[in-house]
């Protein structure tokens, strides 16, 4: 039997080429190698308000992204969290066994509940959801971007402190970063991660971006004072340039040094624009074709969701028994 793996993405906000490097470049490529389960998660795009309707809306679109970009639902399962409500309920379980200190540690949270007035406690809870998420399908892989490392690490804690607590149950995830891409800066300003909800017009590449919008931001995109590149001052903005067209290119090292150093910043972003937008226009053309066939996103996702259904509801079972919760059977 092949090894699970398990991932997702927060139907909160346009999704945009840091979360394609990160996360979805990643899933097409090693789907075949395992089971694979790839999740919108709107439970916890719910930590923050989002706009109900624009939420729904998010969702379908989120998961004809995955399809455009090239997850296959033949091979893999493409599901709704909130569509199987064992997330939930193995959420709760492994809140109680949680330590509020290990969640008010994670750099995520307090960046996140420093822009909000009211902090909602399922921002606080987020991790151990996650970790749900991942536990909940015994996932042996989880291809993430560098962001989540910290809330994977927890989701191995807690995963280690419940075996021990009440006996070999979950599987221990393995994170699964990419070499290049794991972490996409913004644009605008490439001291901060490149993020879905960030304000900003310049800020990010959304995968459904019109190309011409799209080179627009990459021509704005942030430098720095110094006049072509040199690879051994590299500056923040520039080497996120760099390492955009790396990822997308999938150049080595030395062919990427050979043909960028010296460059002057206006031709290497026009460089860079093309090879974004190489690969946006036959995307978005197969997400065009996808979205247009009605009903079609909605039937992957039911069928999603009752594929992926036994596993869940055999890990909460199993966990029941293990805490001594009741059982019907
Ligand atoms: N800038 C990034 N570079 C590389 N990978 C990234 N990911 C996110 N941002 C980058 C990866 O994309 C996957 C889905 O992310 P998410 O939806 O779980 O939310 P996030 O990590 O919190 O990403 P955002 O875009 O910043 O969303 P918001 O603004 O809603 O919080 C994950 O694998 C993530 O690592």
């Amino acid at each position: 039997m092949k090894a699970r793996v398990f991932s997702g993405v927060q139907p909160s906000g346009d999704l945009h080429i840091g979360n394609y490097l990160g996360a979805l470049k990643n899933w097409v490529r090693i789907q075949y190698d395992y089971e694979s389960i790839f999740c919108i998660v709107d439970l916890h795009a719910i930590t923050i308000y989002q706009e109900p309707a624009a939420l729904r809306a998010k969702i379908e679109e989120i998961a004809a992204i995955f399809l455009a970009a090239g997850i296959d639902p033949k091979h893999s399962a493409i599901m709704v969290q909130s569509s199987v409500p064992a997330h939930a309920e193995l959420a709760w379980m492994l809140t109680c066994v949680t330590p509020v200190g290990w969640l008010e540690r994670m750099t995520q949270y307090k960046m996140k509940a420093e822009s909000q007035e009211t902090v909602g406690d399922g921002l606080l809870q987020y991790p151990v959801l996650m970790a749900a998420d991942i536990l909940l399908y015994q996932a042996a892989i989880v291809p993430v971007g560098e962001d989540q490392r910290q809330h994977l690490e927890l989701t191995r804690d807690l995963a280690q402190r419940f075996n021990s607590l009440y006996g070999d149950t979950f599987v221990m995830p393995e994170t699964h970063l990419p070499t290049v891409g794991a972490r996409v800066m913004g644009l605008d300003d490439p001291e901060k991660k490149m993020s879905k909800s960030a304000s900003g017009s310049g800020h990010a590449v959304a995968l459904l971006d019109p190309p011409v919008q799209a080179r627009k931001k990459i021509m704005r995109a942030t430098t720095d004072s110094l006049p072509a590149v040199d690879f051994d001052n590299l500056g923040a903005g520039v080497a996120n340039l760099l390492g955009i067209f790396q990822a997308l290119s999938e150049w080595p090292e030395n062919r990427m040094k050979k043909h960028f150093a010296g460059m002057r910043y206006g031709e290497l972003k026009k460089q860079v624009a093309e090879m974004v937008i190489s690969h946006l226009e036959p995307f978005q053309k197969r997400y065009h074709e996808i979205t247009s066939e009605a009903g079609y996103v909605a039937s992957i996702l039911r069928e999603g969701a009752e594929r992926v259904a036994p596993i869940a509801d055999a890990t909460v079972e199993l966990v029941k028994k293990r805490m001594g919760l009741y059982t019907l059977s």
